[in-house]
């Protein structure tokens, strides 16, 4: 058997300060684009968080081009041949633990044996490529394009295939290595929430059986001032099926709440005023802060206050560009209390994207911050906004307020540029309000958020959350997927600029009274053992980081984390991208000690919470697995023709059923929501991910099947980094692929056509890079710019992208016919240029 051994203060100003704090902080108060074709205009949508832009950071500077190949290595050079291995935590290798949730799991599947044979590659049965493999005609997409790609599945996968193909030439039998289950010790399994696969089962078929009832009962657990209507004993109405009318999705209508309520009144009314809600950790060690629920109450109260005092009423939506300070956290709370939409817009983005966003959403108010110390980076804040704003006015729509925190540890309020008459210190207005507020009770599908996300297309998808099934579902999947026990402090690395940091920093958390950590700075500053003192200076339970962040401080070795202790850690949790199973094996091996499990949780900006997660406790893990679908998620894998396929399969990820936190439009464009995620495999919700089912019921996520390249963990379409790069007067067509990045999981690959007669230059492709990072932001720039005389295109004009990510990986031998190029001739040229 083959194993693996395998403030200044201390809080914000405007609060208490709290006794715990030690810092010295003042604040916390606290498709191929082309000139001939009409570039799109330039606008990015994500970047990765904080934590994560440094890891891309620092990956491209030591090799921007190696391939994750590497990884496979590692796998093989840990694998040993002796018996059964068993940590705290153990890995076995059993059918019988499996047996029932494969059993169910897998639909129509009947097998449940174990220890058969599959290579770790999840796409050994994908459907062979298609011919000219592109989906998209001229490398533009169409908005709402019901073609996928089923090239670039196969291509994003290479680093299974690697760590297959390593371990069998070292002579392991990678069918038994990729067999390998985690389970979790006698004493884990008896304490945790999903004890069995029994229990999972037995609650995850009343979820799909009887979807009213079940999360009825769990909504029963919060405060509704009204309670739902149900109508013949439904609680929810929703149509999945384009050919039956209109999408739409409502859970708990006719119910009034308020998500604010229940994450901070709800809690400081049941006593626990004086618990700590937030650690909040500055970039700089020793400057930190925490605050209570009361604290937290307090603060949102008198946000929500001076919202009110300058128009924001319900519906309206307001703006925030901040960094990780408490304020962020409360400034959503704040919308959430009145009943305003908050829009986060990670900052990071560029004025140019935020401008985009501003115009879209047009806000009363919005909320920022001076500046921000990254790591040992200065990010001027401000400017970025006041860029902002000047575009969105002369683009026709005129934002009256911006509140700005001085953020007195980056930088100093005299230096900081101020619009008169439009500007106001955030200090200067926040505190003197009342710390009483009252609270706007909304209907269950008012809307909450709107969160703005990357698609195929140059302009960004508004995605628009409602409430009540948000709240309802986003606590539950906290609760279950970490395996949360009361006192518990649990620490998310993710910004609230992106999803992640707003259902599983924010609200999942704090709906269950969570002490949750907040950190401000980079994993790797000031050294790559930070991670592990704040683990240990706070005593954290539960951490929930992304892959790219573990494979960037797995690269600095063992060292830095055995420094600390980490003997609170409990839960370990990664999001993002598939992590591969040389980082799961290190993050579970050196991080958390053999000792705890990993709940590696598949999810989207769209689907609000965890769809397909471990339950820790529950169920044996697969490194590299997201495991099986949460409660009340029905999974779907479909082929090309979206007939639902059962059993061992791999093909195109959808869902055929709405679960509570399912978005419910794209923010005023209903028809893009229908078209992007509903008309392609009809009757279902399309994730835009591929997907492998092994025999045991496992899913095995593996990466965009559209043109959306995740890096960092973050999605960026490459339409918009293509017409960024139009948009530099010297290029004259660009395309854009992902390819496997050691630490960022995919890089950004950028093949430039450039007017007749210009020259290549280092300069030109720096300031081509430059164009990248000032219209979408620093982590969209490309890592690799290859100087392309043409690109290779179909008769019709269709650019075969499926060539374009064979040369990116440096497997020219694997090119495949390229007889209906329009130019074969155009690949020889683009292989001679690749390294120049
Ligand atoms: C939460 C978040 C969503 C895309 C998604 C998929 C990838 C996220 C994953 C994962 C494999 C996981 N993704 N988690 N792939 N395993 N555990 O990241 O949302 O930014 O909208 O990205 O990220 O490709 O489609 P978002």
């Amino acid at each position: 058997m083959t194993t693996l051994s395998c403030g200044v203060l201390s809080g914000p100003i405007c609060c208490p300060a709290p006794s715990s704090a030690r810092g010295v902080r003042g604040a916390a108060g606290s498709s191929g684009a082309s000139k001939r074709s009409g570039g799109r205009p330039g606008n990015g949508e994500r970047e990765p968080s904080s934590f994560l832009s440094a890891s891309s950071a620092s990956a491209s500077a030591s090799d921007s081009s190696t391939s994750s190949s590497s990884s496979g290595s590692d796998i093989t050079a840990s694998c040993s041949s002796s018996g059964v291995f068993r940590g705290r935590f153990g890995a076995r290798a059993s059918p019988s633990a499996l047996s029932g949730a494969a059993g169910r799991v897998g639909r129509g599947w009947t097998g449940a044996t174990f220890g058969i044979s599959r290579a770790i590659c999840p796409l050994r049965c994908m459907a062979p490529t298609p011919g000219t493999g592109a989906a998209f005609t001229n490398g533009r997409p169409a908005a709402g394009s019901s073609q996928v790609d089923l090239t670039s599945v196969l291509s994003v996968d290479t680093r299974y295939k690697t760590e297959t193909h390593a371990a069998a030439s070292a002579g392991e039998q990678v069918v038994e290595e990729t067999q390998v289950l985690f389970e979790a010790n006698e004493e884990f399994r008896k304490n945790a929430l999903v004890s069995s696969t029994e229990k999972y089962e037995e609650m995850y078929k009343q979820s799909v059986e009887d979807p009213d009832t079940f999360w009825s009962e769990i909504a029963s657990q919060f405060h509704w001032e009204k309670k739902w209507d149900v109508t013949d004993g439904k609680v929810h109405t929703e149509n999945f099926d384009v050919r039956k009318g209109p999408i739409k999705v409502e859970w708990f209508k006719g119910g009034k709440t308020n998500i604010c309520y229940n994450a901070l009144d709800r809690h400081v009314e049941a006593g626990r005023a004086n618990d700590v809600a937030m650690f909040w950790e500055g970039n700089e060690p020793g400057y930190d802060s925490s605050v209570t629920f009361g604290n937290l109450l307090d603060l949102v109260s008198q946000v929500s206050n001076y919202l009110r005092s300058v128009g924001v009423k319900k519906g309206d939506a307001v703006v925030i560009y901040m960094p990780m300070l408490v304020e962020l956290p409360v400034a959503m709370l704040a919308c959430a209390r009145i009943g305003a939409i908050h829009s986060v817009v990670f900052a990071g983005f560029s004025a140019d994207s935020l401008a985009q966003r501003i115009l879209d959403c047009k806000p009363k108010v919005v909320l920022t911050a001076n500046g921000v110390m990254r790591g040992t980076k200065f990010i001027n804040l401000k400017t970025i906004v006041d860029d902002a704003l000047k575009q969105a006015k002369q683009e026709g729509y005129t934002v009256e307020t911006s509140v700005v925190f001085a953020n007195e540890v980056a930088t100093k309020k005299e230096e900081t540029a101020w619009v008169e008459g439009r500007d106001i210190w955030w200090q200067d207005v926040i505190p003197s309000q009342s710390t009483k507020s009252e609270v706007e009770w909304v209907d269950a599908e008012d809307p909450l958020f709107l969160l703005y996300t990357s698609g195929s297309t140059g302009k960004p998808k508004g995605v628009l959350h409602s409430t009540g099934g948000y709240m309802v579902y986003t606590a539950t999947t906290f609760k279950h997927a970490f395996d949360y026990r009361p006192g518990e402090v649990y620490w998310c690395t993710a910004d609230c600029g992106w999803i992640t940091g707003h259902s599983y920093l924010t609200y999942g958390p704090l709906l269950n009274g969570a002490t949750v950590v907040n950190f401000e700075g980079v994993p790797t500053y000031p050294d790559a053992g930070r991670c592990w003192e704040i683990v240990d200076k706070y005593n954290v339970n539960i951490f929930y980081t992304a892959p790219t962040a573990i494979r960037a401080l797995m690269r600095e070795g063992d060292k830095p984390v055995k420094k600390h202790s980490r003997k609170s850690l409990r839960v370990l949790g990664s999001v993002g991208e598939p992590i591969n199973p040389a980082a799961w094996k290190w993050y579970y091996e050196v991080v958390g000690d053999s000792r705890c499990p990993i709940s590696d949780t598949w999810w989207q900006t769209e689907t609000g919470g965890f769809m397909i997660t471990p339950m820790p406790g529950g169920w044996p893990l697969k490194p590299g697995s997201a495991t099986f679908p949460f409660f009340g998620v029905q999974p779907a894998i479909v082929d090309e023709n979206g007939k639902e396929l059962h059993g061992e399969c791999s093909g195109y990820l959808c869902v055929k059923a709405s679960w509570p936190s399912t978005f419910r439009t794209l923010f005023g464009d209903h028809p893009r929501y229908e078209t992007t995620y509903f008309a392609p495999f009809k009757g279902f919700y399309f994730s835009g991910d591929g997907c492998h089912r092994d025999k045991d019921g496992y899913y095995w996520l593996t990466g965009r099947v559209d043109d959306v390249i995740n890096v960092s963990g973050h999605r960026i379409g490459s339409a918009e980094v293509e017409s960024a790069l139009v948009h530099h007067p010297l290029c004259a067509e660009a395309a854009v692929v992902g390819y496997d990045h050691e630490v960022k999981g995919q890089g950004i690959y950028a093949f430039v056509t450039l007017v007749e007669g210009v020259e290549y230059s280092d300069k030109l492709r720096k300031d081509l890079i430059a164009k990248v990072r000032s219209q979408i932001g620093p982590f969209a720039a490309p890592d690799i710019i290859h100087w392309a005389p043409g690109l290779p295109k179909t008769r019709s004009g269709k650019i075969m992208r499926r060539i374009l990510r064979k040369i990116a990986a440096n497997q020219i031998d694997e090119l495949g016919d390229v007889s209906t190029l329009a130019d074969p001739g155009v690949v020889e040229q683009l292989i001679e240029l690749r390294d120049k």
